[in-house]
């Protein structure tokens, strides 16, 4: 899978070299690119914002870089390109957003924006040349679309063949679809047994397979209930 980001602080993405999706990388299971929007500026100050038509407080991107880049991105592209636009006004980004990425194996192209955000003529625009998807990763406000782009790759790499081992499959993670109305995950516990007189349920030392599977059903219920009762989609 062939990843780009068009950011104007390209550094910002640098942490997805480390840890799992930099192993995916190292792998050769994902090709990352970052760009700087800046490099397809023309003037001295390497503009990229100006004010809102309509007035309002902040600054919007401008078209102009990013038709550049996008069409630079475009024209050596494969046919299952994707724009990824992270935003807080559009549909949340779940679970089965980045298994459908994953599954279908298509090449993303995110695209962040800073400030109160893009041209939307930018999008009418690529919506007529390639599917371009805005997704929201949860109601808080943000500083620009970087912090979202890591939490989404990362999300959509780990689900790419390859790239967890069988001890870690994907299919018992919370939010699975298989999960229904135990979502998210119950309580873990390692070594020690006793740490500061706390124990460890006795039924997890039990040795009885049926009664721990059962157990871990029940406190993964619970947790669904209580922490996610404002309606988990199950
Ligand atoms: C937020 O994806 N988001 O959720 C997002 C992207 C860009 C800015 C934001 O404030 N929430």
């Amino acid at each position: 899978m062939k990843i780009d980001v068009v950011s104007i602080f390209p550094e910002y993405l640098e942490p997805l070299r480390l840890s799992l999706v930099g192993k995916a990388i190292d792998a050769g299971i994902v090709e990352l690119a970052t760009h700087d929007l800046r490099d397809v500026t023309h003037d001295r100050h390497r503009t990229v914002d100006d004010s809102p038509y309509g007035g309002g407080p902040g600054m919007v991107m401008t078209a102009q870089p990013w038709g550049e880049l996008l069409d630079q991105l475009l024209e050596v592209a494969a046919p299952n390109t994707r724009i990824v636009v992270p935003t807080p006004s559009a549909r949340p980004f779940v679970q089965t957003t980045a298994a459908d990425y994953a599954h279908k194996n298509v090449d993303l192209i995110f695209a962040c924006g800073r400030y109160e955000g893009i041209d939307d003529r930018v999008w009418r625009h690529y919506e007529q040349r390639v599917p371009v998807d805005q997704w929201s990763i949860g109601d808080y406000v943000l500083a620009g679309g970087e912090a979202a782009v890591l939490v989404m790759v990362e999300a959509v790499v780990r689900l790419l063949p390859g790239v967890l081992g069988n001890e870690n499959s994907a299919i018992d993670d919370s939010f699975t679809a298989e999960r229904g109305e135990a979502a998210v995950e119950g309580p873990v516990f390692t070594k020690p047994r006793v740490w500061r007189d706390l124990e460890v349920p006795e039924v997890l030392v039990s040795g009885d397979h049926a009664r721990i599977a059962q157990w871990r059903r029940t406190q993964s219920i619970e947790r669904t209930q209580r922490n996610r009762g404002d309606g988990f989609a199950v």
